[in-house]
């Protein structure tokens, strides 16, 4: 059994956590983060407006639905051939940073304080996720702004609540087909009981096991390309099932697309040269790659190396 690793953000102060950090992202690319300073009680109610938000009548919820070619709203899987097998699952995403580009027309009114909940919650997320790339660098021997000052005062941060009926035929479709993010960095809360979420480590899928209180933190793409691909952007997948449904909550966290970002300075030299090149909105050339079936971070990948 592979275990996922766990960190403790309260002890990242500490060399020793700080290379537990380093050590988890090099080889799973992802692990549970507790002691981050949301109680359980406080995340019982962002669990709690999402979950009244997906028990409402499916009018009411097509209020928000997602227009087509577009990614906000309320919908089901993006369809992009005639041959892909949609995921089982309905989703509600909405952009939270910057500020300016929420669209608030599509933030639900029902629950009443789903709107505030959701703005409290991620804001604190964003901070804990500013403060997890101010140590990423800090493992790397970096200076501290390494990661984040690519990311910049106006990186993207997309909420996506996901809900997963239960399913009849688990063996033939996903709640979320195998990927691994744009984003640079995902924070995940799980459901609370149901397991569902699997990551690929050395060729095995393995079930990230529900812990009520903590987050899934998964690296992303972007994060290995700024990593010089020390830090591993995982692959996972969301498996259905006969008995119970699940919700999860994901804010992803990408740079600012009008910066150019690319692997640290501190990161390459003769043994270890520059894996990729620098890029500005890696999440168009990321959306464009899949449609053509490219795997993106090859296509960025320098030659030779
Ligand atoms: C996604 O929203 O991209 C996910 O991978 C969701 C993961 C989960 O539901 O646990």
């Amino acid at each position: 059994l592979i275990p996922i690793p766990v960190i403790d953000v309260s002890l990242l102060s500490s060399e020793a956590e700080l290379e537990n950090l380093r050590s988890a992202l090099s080889s799973a690319g992802c692990f549970q983060a507790i002691g981050h300073g949301m109680s359980s009680s406080y995340l019982e109610k962002i669990r709690e407006v999402a979950k009244q938000f997906f028990a409402l009548p499916e009018e009411e919820k097509q209020k928000y639905g997602r227009a087509v070619n577009e990614s906000e709203g309320y919908g089901n899987d993006r369809v992009v051939s005639d041959k892909q097998v949609l995921d089982w699952s309905y989703r509600l995403s909405l952009r939270v940073f910057p500020q300016k580009v929420r669209r608030l027309s599509l933030w639900p009114k029902n629950p009443t304080d789903f709107s505030e909940k959701l703005e409290e919650f991620s804001t604190k997320v964003k901070s804990m996720m500013d403060y997890l790339l101010r140590c990423m660098a800090r493992s790397l021997n970096l200076p501290e702004g390494s990661f984040l000052d690519q990311f910049g005062e106006e990186s993207m941060m997309l909420a996506r609540f996901n809900f997963y009926p239960r399913c009849s035929r688990p063996d033939l479709v996903l709640g979320v087909k195998p990927h691994t993010d744009r984003s640079g960095i995902t924070v995940l809360l799980q459901d609370k009981e149901v397991e569902g979420l699997q990551v690929l480590i050395d060729d095995n899928w393995v079930s990230v096991p529900t812990m009520p209180d903590a987050f899934v933190v998964n690296l992303g793409d972007q994060m290995q390309i700024m990593s010089n691909g020390i830090f591993k952007s995982i692959m996972h997948r969301v498996v259905t099932n006969t008995e119970k449904m699940r919700m999860s909550l994901a804010i992803f966290n990408e740079p600012d697309p009008g910066n150019e970002i690319g692997p640290a300075e501190g990161l390459i030299d003769e043994s270890r040269p520059r894996l990729y090149r620098s890029v500005k909105d890696y999440g168009h050339i990321n959306y464009k790659c899949y449609q053509e079936g490219k795997i993106p971070l090859e296509t960025l990948k320098i030659a030779d190396s």
